[in-house]
């Protein structure tokens, strides 16, 4: 216990030694392109691909990703958190649809509306294409989304995000 102790306290320096805040497990390294909550420039993800974020380092952390799709196809998006050791992300998830008139809203989700009687804080979308077009997804913590004012910048704010068909 003491030796555990004492090595959370070493990280804890190294953590603090760093200025930022850095995810513990190496691999949550989703590429932050932007340091606000602009929308521009969102990662790509493909399709069965399992991406890793966190949503931290910065007051109010929102992540994008971007996919193609054909019209009418299938798919869902899994945002998880409770299958990732340690997290404290209680995740969000929103898709919004890119077209000239900007980014309309086409779902969100916060706690897995699909499984009735689960407790889980997952979020889940499942949806159909509308159009052939280009799409955007949008992750952050639900402690963020209806509150202006709020911040969560727990760099255990662990995620994985998966756009798969169904
Ligand atoms: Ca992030
Ligand atoms: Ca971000
Ligand atoms: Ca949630």
């Amino acid at each position: 216990m003491k030796r555990i102790l004492s090595s959370l306290i070493g990280l804890s320096l190294l953590l603090a030694s760093c200025g930022q805040p850095q995810p513990p497990a190496s691999e949550f390294n989703e590429v932050d392109l932007r340091k606000d909550t602009t929308r521009d420039v969102p990662a790509e993800v493909a399709v069965d691909q399992t991406f890793k974020g966190t949503i931290a380092g910065q007051d109010r952390d929102f992540d994008y990703y971007a996919f193609d799709a054909d019209a009418d196809a299938r798919l869902q998006i899994n945002v998880m958190s409770s299958s990732v050791k340690g997290s404290t992300l209680d995740p969000y998830v929103k898709l919004y649809m890119v077209s000239d008139d900007g980014w309309p809203l086409l779902e969100k989700d916060d706690d897995n509306v699909y499984t009735p009687g689960e407790t889980g804080l997952d979020s889940e979308i499942r949806f159909n294409a509308p159009v052939k077009g280009r799409y955007v997804i949008e992750v952050t913590s639900f402690k963020l989304v209806n509150d202006p004012e709020a911040t969560d910048n727990n760099p255990m704010n662990l995620y994985t995000l998966k756009v798969s068909k169904r």
